[in-house]
C-alpha cells in the first residue's frame, strides 16, 4: 500500500489518546500483521495504569447488555472506558455491538468510549493475544478502565479473563437449574458474582443458590476477599452503580491487601505462555520441514515418544523463531 503509516507512527498517536490510531493498530494486530509487534513492545512500557474487567458467562447470560449499562455508570462517574468484546453472536463487527443498541447510540459519538468487537473466527491462532493487545492498546491510549467480555466457555476464553484485574461472572435465571458458572468451570475465578435479569420472578433463586455455594467455599480470616452477589436488571435499570461499587472496592482490596502483586504476576504468566503456546502452534501450523513428518512417522512406529519428539522439534524451533513473530 502507498503511503501506509508504519505501526510505530501510530503507536506515537496512541499515546497521544488518539482513538483512530488504537483502531487501526487493533486490525494489524488481528490480521496478524508481523510489522505490529515491534510498536506493540514498545506501547506495552505504556501500559499498566488501566484496571482491566473481565465479563464473562454462558451465551445469553446478559453480558452486553451488561457491559453497555456499566460503561454508562463509568462515563458518569467521569471515567473513560474501553471495551472489547468477544462476541460471537454479533452480527456487527468491528463496531458497537452491545446490548441495548439505543442508548448505545450515545456511546459510539462519546470520545470517553471506544467498544471494539472482536472475530472469533477466521483468526490465526487463538483469541487471546488479539484480543490482549487491543487491552493493551486501550491501556496505552490512557482510557481509565478496559472492560473484555467473552462467552465463559472454552480455555482460551478463560484465560482472557484470567488476564483481568476483576473478573466478574454473570449468571442469568432461567437457563437451567444447576448454577452455569460451575457448569461453565468459572465459578471459582469470579472475583464478583452478579445475577442478571433481577427483574425475572425467578432472579431469587439463582442468587440464593449462588450465596448458599459461596457461604461453602469461603476461605475464614481477616483481609480475605468475599465475592459479592450483585443482581442487575436492564430493564428495571437497577444494580449497576453496585456493581461498579463492587469493582471499585475490589480494586481497593487488590491494593490494601498487597494482592495486586501475585494478580500482576500471574497475568504476565498467563500471557507470556498464551502466546509461547500460540507460537509453538504456528510453528507447528507452518512447518512442513521433513524433520517434523520423520519424527512424526518415528512417533507413529513407535521409533520414538511423543515427548521426547516433542523436544527434538522445540529445539529445532529455537533457531527459526524470530523477534517479530
Ligand atoms: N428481562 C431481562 N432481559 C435481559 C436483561 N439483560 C439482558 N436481557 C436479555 O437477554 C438476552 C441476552 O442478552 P445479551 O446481553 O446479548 O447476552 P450475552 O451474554 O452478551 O450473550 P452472548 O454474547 O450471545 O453470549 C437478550 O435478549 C437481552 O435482551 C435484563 O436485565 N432483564
Ligand atoms: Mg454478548
Amino acid at each position: 500500500m502507498i503511503n501506509r503509516i508504519s505501526s510505530m507512527k501510530l503507536a506515537e498517536r496512541v499515546r497521544e489518546g488518539h482513538v483512530r490510531a488504537i483502531a487501526r493498530l487493533i486490525t494489524r494486530v488481528e490480521s496478524g500483521d508481523p510489522e505490529v509487534r515491534q510498536a506493540m513492545a514498545e506501547l506495552y512500557k505504556s501500559t499498566g495504569r488501566a484496571h482491566v474487567v473481565g465479563i464473562t458467562g454462558v451465551p445469553g447470560a446478559g453480558k452486553s447488555t451488561l457491559v453497555t449499562q456499566l460503561v454508562l455508570e463509568y462515563r458518569a462517574s467521569g471515567r473513560t472506558v474501553g471495551v472489547v468484546a468477544i462476541d460471537p453472536s454479533s452480527p456487527f463487527s468491528g463496531g458497537a455491538i452491545l446490548g441495548d443498541r439505543i442508548r448505545m447510540g450515545e456511546l459510539v459519538s462519546d470520545p470517553g468510549v471506544f467498544i471494539r468487537s472482536m472475530a472469533t473466527r477466521g483468526t490465526l491462532g487463538g483469541l487471546a493475544r488479539p484480543a490482549l493487545d487491543a487491552v493493551d492498546l486501550l491501556d496505552a491510549g490512557g482510557f481509565d478502565v478496559v472492560l473484555i467480555e467473552t462467552v465463559g466457555v472454552g480455555q482460551d476464553e478463560v484465560d482472557i479473563v484470567r488476564a483481568a484485574h476483576t473478573t466478574v461472572v454473570v449468571n442469568a435465571p432461567g437457563l437451567g437449574d444447576d448454577i452455569q458458572a460451575i457448569k461453565a468451570g468459572v465459578l471459582e475465578i469470579a472475583d464478583i458474582h452478579v445475577v442478571s435479569k433481577a427483574d425475572r420472578p425467578d432472579s431469587n433463586k439463582t442468587i440464593q443458590e449462588l450465596k448458599a455455594m459461596l457461604m461453602m467455599s469461603l476461605e475464614p480470616g481477616e483481609g480475605v476477599w468475599r465475592v459479592p452477589v450483585v443482581p442487575t436488571s436492564s430493564e428495571k435499570h437497577t444494580g449497576f452503580g453496585e456493581l461498579m461499587a463492587a469493582i471499585d472496592l475490589h480494586a481497593e482490596h487488590l491494593e490494601q491487601s498487597g494482592e495486586i502483586t501475585e494478580r500482576r504476576r500471574q497475568i504476565a504468566l498467563t500471557r507470556v505462555v498464551k502466546v509461547a503456546e500460540e507460537i509453538v502452534r504456528d510453528n507447528f501450523a507452518r512447518d512442513s520441514r521433513s524433520q517434523t513428518e520423520e519424527l512424526l512417522k518415528k512417533v507413529t512406529q513407535r521409533q520414538l515418544d511423543p515427548h521426547g519428539a516433542a523436544v527434538t522439534l522445540l529445539k529445532a524451533m529455537k533457531e527459526t523463531i524470530h523477534e517479530s513473530h
